[in-house]
C-alpha cells in the first residue's frame, strides 16, 4: 500500500510586500510556537528586509488569534538547531530599518522577547503578554531578562518574570511594554497603519537594549534584594526564580551583551534541571488529560443553564464556579431557610472579593443576577446540566436523583458531586443511567482547579464529552476517573496516609512526618492537611469503612484517639497540632505525642528512628504503588492522569511532575525494591502492583503508558 506523499503545509512564516513595509505573518497552529521552521522563516524575512532597498520597515504579526505562544517547549531536552530566537531578536533589534510588532492574543515567553526586540509594539484589546518561563522551570532565554527591565524598570520586570502572569493590553501600554493600543481586531490592518504613521513621522528606531528604565539606584537594588529574599522564603526548592533574579541583577551592573552571556549560562542551567523536565511534563499532562476516548466518540451537549442541588459549602462554591463561567445557575434546596443560607453562601464569596477590591459591586450584582433559588425541583426543568451536591449519604442521593429523573428535561446531564459513593448504583435508580455522571469538585470548588469526571459504566460518550466541556468552561483541569471508593485522588490518599500512620506508630513523630514531606516540596505535610480539612472527615470515613475493612490490614488508632477528643484541627483549635488563639500555624502538641506513645505501648511496639529520607521513600512508594493499581484497574486512563490529579488536587510539588513521573525519575526498579524491602514487615500493605511488576520486568517506565492513544 503506497502512502500519499505528505501534503506540504503552508510555510509557517509568510512575507508579503505591502508598499514599503514587509508584512511578516507567523502562522503555525495552534499557538505559532517558535519551532525551527518559524525561526528559519523569521531569519529569512530579516534577510529580505535587509537586502530589499524598496523596504523601509517590517511588521510582524501572528495568525490564528495569537501572536506567538513562546518557544516550542517540545524541543527542550533535545538537540536544538540554529537559528536561535535570541539571535533573531538581536538581528531584528539591530536592523537599520524600522521593525514593529502588532500583538493579538498571546505573546508569551519567546513570543514577547521577539516583540521586545522590535522598535515599537502595538497591542490589540485581547492581547495577553508575559514571560511565564518560570512556570516551566525556565527563565526568559532570548534577551527578556535584559530587555524587559530596560523597558519597564527592575521592580516591574521582576514581578512579571517571577509571577509569570499575563499582562493585558491596557496595562502593557501603561507600564511601557507596548507603545500603542490598536483599534479593531485585525493585527495586520492596525499594525500596517501604525507602521505608516511611524514612517511618515520619521520615527527613530528604538533598540530596547538602550532603553533607560533601569536606574541602577538604591530602589532597584532594594527590589533585587527583596525579590531574592521573597524567593528564598517562598520557593526555597525551585531553581529558576533565583536565577531570574540573578539575570535581572546583571542589568544594574553589566552592559547588555555581558548580561546576555550571563542569561544564556543561567538559561542552560534551567534547561539541564530536572525541574524543567517536571514542570514541562506537568504542562503537557494537564492538557493530555482532556484527551479521553469519549471526546472522539461523543459530541458535547450545550450547557447554558446549570442546576445545583444543595447550597452548602460545596454546592455554593460549585454555583460560584458556574456563575464565574458566565452560565445561569438555579440553586435548589429542601426548604426556604436552607435556600436562603445557600444563596447567602454564594453571595458571601463575592462580597469578600468586593471588600478586597478584587471585584466591583456592579460585577457582583451582574453575577448574582444570573443566580436564582427555589425549593421546588420543578425549577430544574430547564437545566441542561444539574449537579447534585447534597449530603454524602446514598439514600439522600438516590432520593435527589429520583426527583431529578422526574423533573429534568430529556437530555439533561445529571451529575453527582459525591466524593466516594458508587455512581453506578445512583445511575441505576434513574430511568436515564446514560445521562448520569460524576463531577467530583475539590474544596473550595470555585478555586481548586481539579475536577474528577467520574464515568459510570452506562454513561453515554456525549455525556462524558459534555462533562469535559463543562470543566473547560469552568477553567478546571478535568481528569477522567472510573468508579471505585475514592476514585483516583482520595483512593490513593487513603493508602499513603496509612503509610504515614504506620510510621507514626513505628516511631516517627507526626511532626517529623510533616517536616520530611514539606522537605520534598509539599506546601504542607499530611497531618497539617488533616488539621486544615478537619480530622472529623477522615474519622467518619474510617468508621464507614470499618465494617468492610480487611482483617489483615494493620489499623493504627492514633487518629481515632485524637478525633474522639474532638480535636479536629484548626476548626477546633487543636488536632495533630495546637493552634493557640486560632493561629493558622500549628505548634507540636505534647499531649498528641503522649497519645502516640500510649498507642505504641498498646500495640506492643518499640519505637525506632526514621530519617527524613525513609519517611519520603515509604510515603511515595505507597503513593506510587496505589497509583499503579489505579492505572492497572483502569480507574485512571494513564499514569499522567494520576499525576495531574495529585499536582492539581493534593499539593504534589509541580516541579516534580507528579508521583508517577517522579517514580520514573527514581527508577521503577528502585521503587519496587523499596516496596519489597518494606513488605518484610507488612506483606499485606506492601503488595507490589501487578503493573509495577510488569513494567519492571519489561524494563519500561510509566511514561511508556502515557503515549497510549485514546
Ligand atoms: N510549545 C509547544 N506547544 C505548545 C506551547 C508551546 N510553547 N504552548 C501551547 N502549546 C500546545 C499545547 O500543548 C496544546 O497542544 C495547544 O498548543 C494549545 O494549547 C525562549 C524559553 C499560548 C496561552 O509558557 O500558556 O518561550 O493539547 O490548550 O488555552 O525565552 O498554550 O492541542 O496538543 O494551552 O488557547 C513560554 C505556554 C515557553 C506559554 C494558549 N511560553 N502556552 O492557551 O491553548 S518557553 C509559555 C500557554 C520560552 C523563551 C522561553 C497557552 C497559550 P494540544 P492550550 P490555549
Amino acid at each position: 500500500m503506497t502512502l500519499a506523499a505528505p501534503v506540504a503545509s503552508s510555510p509557517p512564516v509568510r512575507t508579503e510586500v505591502r508598499g514599503r513595509v514587509l508584512l511578516v505573518t507567523i502562522d503555525l497552529p495552534p499557538v505559532n510556537a517558535l519551532g525551527l521552521g518559524v525561526r528559519q522563516g523569521l531569519a529569512g524575512a530579516t534577510e529580505q528586509l535587509a537586502t530589499d532597498p524598496s523596504l523601509a520597515a517590517m511588521l510582524i504579526v501572528g495568525a490564528g488569534g495569537n501572536f506567538v505562544g513562546g518557544a516550542d517547549i517540545r524541543e527542550f531536552g533535545k538537540p536544538r538547531q540554529p537559528p536561535f530566537v535570541r539571535d533573531i531578536c538581536n538581528r531584528l533589534e539591530a536592523s537599520p530599518k524600522l521593525v514593529v510588532a502588532a500583538i493579538q492574543g498571546a505573546a508569551l515567553g519567546g513570543g514577547l522577547e521577539l516583540a521586545l526586540s522590535a522598535h515599537y509594539r502595538l497591542v490589540l484589546e485581547d492581547a495577553r503578554i508575559g514571560l511565564p518561563e518560570v512556570l516551566l522551570g525556565l527563565l526568559p532565554g532570548s534577551g527578556g531578562t535584559q530587555r524587559m527591565p530596560r523597558l519597564v524598570g527592575v521592580p516591574v520586570a521582576l514581578e512579571l518574570m517571577l509571577s509569570g502572569r499575563h499582562v493585558g493590553a491596557h496595562e502593557a501600554v501603561q507600564i511601557g511594554l507596548a507603545d500603542r493600543l490598536g483599534e479593531g481586531m485585525d493585527a495586520s490592518t492596525a499594525g500596517l497603519a501604525y507602521v505608516e504613521e511611524l514612517l511618515d513621522a520619521n520615527a527613530p528606531r528604538r533598540p530596547s537594549r538602550y532603553a533607560t528604565a533601569v536606574r541602577c539606584d538604591a530602589q532597584d537594588q532594594a527590589a533585587i534584594s527583596a525579590a531574592r529574599d521573597a524567593q528564598r522564603a517562598r520557593n526555597p526548592l525551585l531553581l529558576s526564580p533565583h536565577l531570574i533574579v540573578d539575570a535581572v541583577e546583571a542589568t544594574l551592573h553589566q552592559p547588555f551583551d555581558a548580561g546576555m552571556v550571563l542569561e544564556q549560562q543561567l538559561f542552560q542551567q534551567c534547561i539541564d534541571s530536572p525541574q524543567r523536565r517536571g514542570l514541562i511534563y506537568a504542562f503537557f499532562a494537564e492538557r493530555q488529560a482532556a484527551k479521553v476516548p469519549e471526546a472522539n466518540q461523543g459530541v458535547a451537549r450545550a450547557v447554558n443553564e446549570v442546576g445545583v442541588v444543595g447550597g452548602g459549602t460545596m454546592g455554593a462554591a460549585i454555583a460560584v464556579a458556574a456563575l464565574n463561567a458566565g452560565l445561569r445557575v438555579t440553586l435548589v434546596e429542601r426548604d426556604e431557610p436552607s435556600l436562603q443560607r445557600g444563596l447567602a453562601n454564594v453571595g458571601k464569596v463575592y462580597t469578600g472579593l468586593v471588600s478586597k477590591g478584587r471585584m466591583t459591586q456592579a460585577d457582583q450584582n451582574a453575577l448574582m443576577s444570573r443566580l436564582s433559588g427555589f425549593v421546588d425541583y420543578a425549577a430544574l426543568g430547564f437545566a441542561d446540566l444539574v449537579i447534585e451536591a447534597a449530603f454524602e449519604d446514598m439514600a439522600v442521593k438516590k432520593a435527589v436523583f429520583a426527583e431529578l429523573d422526574r423533573v429534568c428535561k430529556p437530555g439533561a446531564v445529571l451529575a453527582t458531586n459525591t466524593s466516594y459513593l458508587d455512581i453506578d448504583e445512583i445511575a441505576a435508580t434513574t430511568s436515564r443511567p446514560q445521562d448520569v455522571i460524576g463531577l467530583h469538585f475539590f474544596a473550595p470548588a470555585h478555586i481548586m482547579r481539579l475536577l474528577e469526571v467520574v464515568v459510570p459504566r452506562r454513561a453515554g460518550a456525549d455525556v462524558v464529552a459534555t462533562a469535559f466541556a463543562f470543566g473547560r468552561a469552568l477553567k478546571k483541569v478535568a481528569v477522567r476517573a472510573g468508579v471505585c471508593d475514592g476514585f483516583i485522588g482520595n483512593r490513593i490518599l487513603s493508602v499513603y496516609r496509612r503509610a504515614a500512620d504506620y510510621m507514626i506508630e513505628d516511631g516517627a513523630s507526626p511532626y517529623e512526618i510533616d517536616d520530611a514531606i514539606r522537605g520534598f516540596g509539599y506546601p504542607m505535610g499530611p497531618l497539617q492537611v488533616s488539621d486544615l480539612s478537619g480530622g472529623d472527615i477522615g474519622w467518619a470515613t474510617r468508621k464507614r469503612q470499618a465494617a468492610t475493612r480487611d482483617p489483615r490490614q494493620r489499623y493504627v488508632q492514633v487518629a481515632d484517639r485524637i478525633a474522639e477528643r474532638g480535636w479536629f484541627g484548626q476548626k477546633t483549635g487543636r488536632g495533630w497540632y495546637l493552634y493557640p488563639k486560632g493561629a493558622r500555624a500549628g505548634e507540636p502538641d505534647p499531649e498528641v505525642l503522649a497519645i502516640v506513645q500510649k498507642e505504641r505501648s498498646r500495640a506492643g511496639i518499640v519505637a525506632r528512628d526514621f530519617t527524613a529520607g525513609e519517611i519520603e521513600r515509604r510515603y511515595l512508594a505507597a503513593m506510587v504503588n496505589e497509583g499503579a493499581n489505579v492505572v492497572h484497574e483502569g480507574i485512571a486512563l494513564r499514569p499522567l492522569d494520576v499525576d495531574v490529579v495529585f499536582v492539581h488536587g493534593f499539593g504534589f510539588p509541580r516541579f516534580r511532575g507528579g508521583p508517577m513521573f517522579y517514580a520514573d525519575t527514581v527508577g521503577l526498579g528502585q521503587i519496587l525494591s523499596d516496596i519489597e524491602t518494606f513488605a518484610k514487615d507488612d506483606p499485606h500493605f506492601w503488595h507490589p502492583s501487578p503493573l509495577l511488576l510488569r513494567l519492571v520486568a519489561q524494563g519500561r517506565d510509566f511514561s511508556s503508558l502515557n503515549a497510549a492513544s485514546v
